[in-house]
């Protein structure tokens, strides 16, 4: 397949997950694997870790900036292999319009120079969920009705990562063990200040205004009898003027999760799908080096879309969300 055909093929993640998916769960079920086991075990796993699903082998530098993706066929066939991936778990593949212009894969890498984005890109990452102004799935956001949940799924294909730096995960049911009742119970109130995360600001600015802090959000949220999260410490607050066991409880969920950290460390060739529900996400320092081959790893999201709206979608795309 030339480069051209590949590009056609990746423009509609949904066409090609189906594609992909029927011989998947098909080999699958030759080794005994069942479909729905594997969807269910999905969700009572943390993270998922697929090692050596392509070959990584990439001709090119590692990029300095969120976009563009060089099409090459190490980063082809890590798009595709996401894109199946998601499609095995019941999840399609998408973006956010106001998030990189909606692109479905971006680069995580190194961003040279000083400023925000710079620093952010070189630091270590504290335990977030992604897209955390977005509401959980199920729920509605205040502003309207037409946005979107967040993902479900945060997946990462690794291109280059010379020093093992590991994406951390901290799975929810481990943190929430640390925690008395009453902080649990203060957690999943709807008394906490949500902000928008800094790669969704700009535009959802020119979307809704100037404020955009989301009142009243909960931060933990029982989900038939699972325990979802939504959190981010730098986009996450409380109004302290009323709520000290509020800020308390968010202070001692920040320390649980700091005890619960698993280290993945992404090999190229590896992907994994975190789930941005059951846990938190985050990294180790990355450090000052860039392009070259400096650690480059591809991100996207998943997301069982059956339950949304046609008005959530972009028009004239089958794989961007609104907002
Ligand atoms: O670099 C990583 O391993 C994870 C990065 C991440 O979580 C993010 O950019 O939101
Ligand atoms: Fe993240």
């Amino acid at each position: 397949m030339d480069i051209g055909d590949a590009q056609q093929q990746l423009s509609d993640p949904v066409a090609l997950g189906q594609a992909l998916v029927g011989e998947l769960v098909h080999s699958l079920a030759m080794r005994g694997v069942v479909h729905s086991d594997l969807i269910a075990h999905a969700w009572e796993t943390p993270c998922i870790h697929l090692v050596g699903v392509f070959d990584p082998d990439v001709d090119v530098d590692t990029p300095v900036g969120f976009l563009p993706v060089p099409d090459t066929e190490a980063t082809i066939v890590a798009r595709a292999s996401i894109i199946v991936a998601n499609a095995a778990l019941g999840s399609s593949t998408i973006s956010y319009g106001s998030e990189n212009g909606g692109a479905l894969f971006v680069n995580l890498v190194v961003k040279p120079g000083e400023g925000h984005e710079a620093e952010k890109s070189k630091g270590p990452m504290k335990g977030h969920t992604d897209a955390v102004w977005l509401p959980v799935r199920g729920e509605q956001h205040p502003y309207d009705v037409r946005i979107s949940p967040s993902p479900d799924f945060v997946c990462l294909a690794g291109l280059r990562n010379p020093n093992q730096v590991p994406t951390t995960v901290m799975p929810l049911r481990s943190v929430l063990r640390h925690l008395t009742t009453d902080q649990l119970h203060e957690l999943a109130q709807p008394q906490y200040i949500i902000g928008p995360q800094f790669t969704f600001k700009k535009r959802l600015k020119e979307l809704f205004g100037f404020d955009l802090f989301v009142e009243g959000s909960q931060l933990l949220f029982w989900v038939d009898d699972s325990p979802w999260i939504r959190y981010s410490h730098s986009s996450t607050q409380t109004d302290t003027e009323e709520s000290k066991d509020a800020e308390a409880a968010m202070d001692a969920f920040e320390a649980a999760c700091k005890v619960c950290v698993e280290g993945y460390s992404l090999a190229p060739g590896d992907v994994i799908l975190v789930n941005n529900r059951t846990c938190l996400h985050g990294r180790s320092e990355v450090g000052e080096e860039h392009g070259a081959k400096s650690r480059w790893l591809l991100r996207a999201y998943g997301l069982d879309t059956t339950g949304l709206d046609a008005s959530q979608w972009h028009e004239d795309s089958s794989h961007i969300l609104w907002p």
